[in-house]
């Protein structure tokens, strides 16, 4: 299904994050694979878990230093040539920001929270489309607190809102040249950041309760998502958001 294609994956922190599970539906389906790790806090995790992986490539990203950006681009386009997508599952915000009132927010935690995980996206297509010669697929990761209030979730809700707003402005920049830009609304999963959130487990009881297929979501099926959405079986889909949530986002009252 993405033999031949070359992905990009930015967001790998360790076995549980969204982009692994990404990571390993595309390379079960074929795909080459470069992986980017935030500072060297992260490096050896990321190392370990792609040395199985046939031809993987891991580089250094922190998106808050464009010469790190750079240099991963270069990277990848020395070593395969091309691009065929990017999977971007990175966010982050201040632990003080991710309780209490949104209205206490701090300046600095605000311009933080929209950089790295709005802002992020758009820097990395504009680096990403010159090696998308033959067209290509960006996918991103949002969730419902961009829509609704979330208890807790806050600024982040708020980038969240600018990422899903940015997907849309992305995907009508980049359809001229076969680029389609995608967001996938997961349900909440317990990795590292969302244990940055306040009463995750409340919230994961919510759901299970609540939502249609009453349970949460697995990463696997995040994963499969994103595996559909960058192969060609999506070749009429950009600018949207894809809830993947076991349906919670469709329930009122
Ligand atoms: O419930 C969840 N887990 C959901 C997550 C529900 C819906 C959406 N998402 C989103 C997150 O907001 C994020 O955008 O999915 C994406 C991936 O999140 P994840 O897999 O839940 O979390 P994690 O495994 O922690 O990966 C996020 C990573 C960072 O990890 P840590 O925890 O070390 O901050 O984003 C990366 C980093 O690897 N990251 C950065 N990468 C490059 N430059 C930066 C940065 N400045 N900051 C964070």
């Amino acid at each position: 299904m993405l033999e031949n294609k070359v992905g990009m994956i930015f967001g790998v922190a360790n076995q549980r994050s969204i982009a692994w599970a990404c990571a390993q539906a595309c390379a079960e389906k074929g795909a080459k694979l470069a992986f980017t790790y935030q500072g060297e806090r992260l490096k050896g995790n990321v190392e370990k878990l792609t040395k199985d992986m046939d031809g993987a490539v891991v580089v250094p990203c922190d998106v808050t230093n464009q010469a790190e950006v750079d240099a991963a681009f270069e990277i990848v386009g020395k070593k395969f040539g091309k691009l065929d997508f990017l999977i971007h599952s990175i966010a982050f915000a201040p632990k003080e920001a991710l309780e209490g009132e949104f209205m206490m927010t701090s300046r600095a935690a605000f311009l933080t929270a929209l950089e790295i995980s709005a802002f992020s996206l758009t820097q990395l297509a504009l680096a990403a489309t010159p090696l998308m010669k033959n067209g290509g697929s960006i996918v991103t990761m949002s969730y419902y607190g961009a829509e609704k209030v979330v208890q807790n979730y806050n600024v982040m809700g708020v980038a969240k809102s600018a990422l899903e707003s940015s997907v849309r402005y992305l995907a009508e920049d980049l359809g001229k040249q076969n680029i389609r830009v995608n967001a996938i609304s997961a349900g909440p999963i317990n990795t590292l950041s969302a244990r940055g959130v306040k009463n995750m487990g409340a919230m994961l009881h919510h759901i299970a309760d609540k939502s249609p297929l009453r349970r949460n979501v697995e990463a696997r099926e995040v994963g499969n998502t994103a595996l559909f959405l960058v192969s060609d079986l999506a070749s009429a889909i950009t600018g949207e958001t894809i809830y993947v949530d076991c349906g919670f986002n469709i329930i009122g009252i």
